[in-house]
């Protein structure tokens, strides 16, 4: 397709996506109007000048370019970079907060990124998709390369599953079917070792997921939902049902029980649903925004007039 540039083009968003707006001529048709998404182009528009007046093709051109100027901006944080301190400046921030730079190791670079004590020696780690980077006391990182767990969700979860005292590590297959943990031990030289077992696999897109005692017996859930057209529909599974549940586990049998909070609706996750008493009556709810909409889990187990 052959093309010259007659207006502006602008960022917009379409089905949840970035794209371009833009307005050309071509061989086929003197007008058109087409999208762009990242460098690939989604169709068109066309307009025949030859069928419309002029007057009406200009009203035209200049109310699309209007919609496209007037459609809602992207948010954005001014974000100043010093070179000389590697410091940036948060002015969204009262008072100027300033954040450092550290690199950490390109190992860690992937699909999927958590944090947690992974050692139990007081200091945070980080958690990748094909391994771990140990926090050492000199605040320099040695990556351990010792698991792959796929397109992992952001976050990975760490987390003290089966109430050993170790970290053992929760995730789910951001752009698949799958929620497993990983439990950690030791083999018979003392060497760390990781046990794959399998949470629930009859859903995709679990994208996204977070901790949060549901019920109110002092123990954490697991909370997690479908992310609703991930990728837009192209993951597996992408166009089932969105779907949202929570999962208690039993220690002595080690096993996961899953409970249902959305089925067969519109309530799915995106990629930071929050966990906060939102009525103020003494439970958990849940905010899920995503594709699908903005959505309130309203927690029932408290029944109270607020
Ligand atoms: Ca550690
Ligand atoms: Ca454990
Ligand atoms: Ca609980
Ligand atoms: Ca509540």
């Amino acid at each position: 397709m052959f093309l010259v540039w007659v207006g502006s083009c602008v960022k917009v968003r379409w089905m949840g996506s970035a794209v371009i707006l833009m307005v050309y001529f071509d061989l086929k048709c003197p007008l058109s109007i087409g999208i762009l998404e990242k460098n690939v182009f989604l169709g068109d528009f066309a307009m025949n000048f030859n069928r419309m007046s002029s007057l009406f093709a200009l009203v035209m051109i200049l109310l699309l370019v209007g919609l496209a100027h007037s459609a809602e901006p992207e948010q954005q944080v001014a974000v100043t970079i010093d070179t000389a301190q590697t410091a940036l400046t948060d002015s969204s921030a009262e008072n100027g907060v300033k954040w450092i730079k550290h690199d950490l190791p390109q190992q860690a670079a992937g699909h999927g990124i958590g944090a947690g004590d992974i050692n139990s020696d007081g200091r945070c780690d980080v958690v990748a998709s094909n391994g771990w980077l140990e926090q050492t006391a000199k605040s320099g990182w040695t990556w351990h390369q010792e698991f792959s767990l796929g397109s992992a969700s952001i976050p990975i979860l760490v987390h003290d599953v089966d109430g050993d005292s170790d970290s053992d590590i929760i995730w789910g297959l951001g752009h698949d079917y799958g929620i497993f943990w990983l439990e950690q031990g030791k083999d018979e030289d003392g060497k760390r070792k990781w046990q794959k077992h399998k949470i629930d696999d009859s859903w995709s897109q679990p994208h996204f997921m977070l901790f949060a005692d549901l019920d109110n017996d002092g123990k954490n859930e697991l909370i997690t939902g479908k992310r609703v057209h991930a990728h837009n529909g192209n993951d597996p599974g992408g166009n089932d049902p969105p779907c949202v549940y929570y999962y208690s586990f039993d220690a002595p049998s080690k096993k996961w029980k899953r409970h249902l909070l959305h089925e067969g609706g519109k309530v799915g996750f995106g990629i930071n649903t929050q966990a906060k008493d939102i009525d103020g009556d003494g439970d958990i709810d849940i905010v899920a925004p995503g594709k699908s909409g903005l959505y309130l889990i309203e927690n029932l187990l408290v029944q109270q007039d607020i």
